[in-house]
């Protein structure tokens, strides 16, 4: 059995839940926090036999998409007095999605 932990964006995890619920897929939900954005993001814990596993990656590729999002970055100021510090509008492009895929030594329900 593997582990797949999914972070998706928010915008795509009621969609994403309903597909694999569908496919019987056992699903788990977390709210989680992006470090970079500092932005809600949801993450999913999947424990999929090794058989489903392209199965289950293939329903989030096709579920989750790319947006472009505006964060800033600080720099400091050259020219202006010692410790200020001036913001810039930054694009970044969040997901589709970000997997990690872990082995499972076992798998109990009691
Ligand atoms: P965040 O950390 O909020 O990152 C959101 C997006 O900001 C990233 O999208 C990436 O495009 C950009 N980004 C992240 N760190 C950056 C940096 N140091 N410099 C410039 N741009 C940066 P994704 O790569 O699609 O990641 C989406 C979310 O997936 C991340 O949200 C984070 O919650 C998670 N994630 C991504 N890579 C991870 C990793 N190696 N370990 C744990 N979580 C990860």
């Amino acid at each position: 059995m593997k582990l797949i932990i999914a972070i998706v964006q928010d915008e795509d995890s009621s969609r994403l839940i309903s597909k694999l619920m569908q496919q019987g897929f056992g699903v788990t939900k977390l709210a989680t926090t992006g470090g970079f954005l500092r932005a809600g993001n949801t993450t999913l814990l999947l424990g999929v036999n090794e058989d489903r596993m392209d199965e289950a990656i293939h329903i989030v590729e096709s579920v989750c998409k790319s947006r472009k999002q505006m964060t800033t970055a600080t720099t400091s100021v050259s020219g202006i007095a010692h410790g200020e510090y001036s913001t810039y509008p930054v694009e970044v492009t969040v997901g589709g999605a970000t997997l990690f895929v872990l082995s499972v030594d076992h798998f109990l329900k009691v």
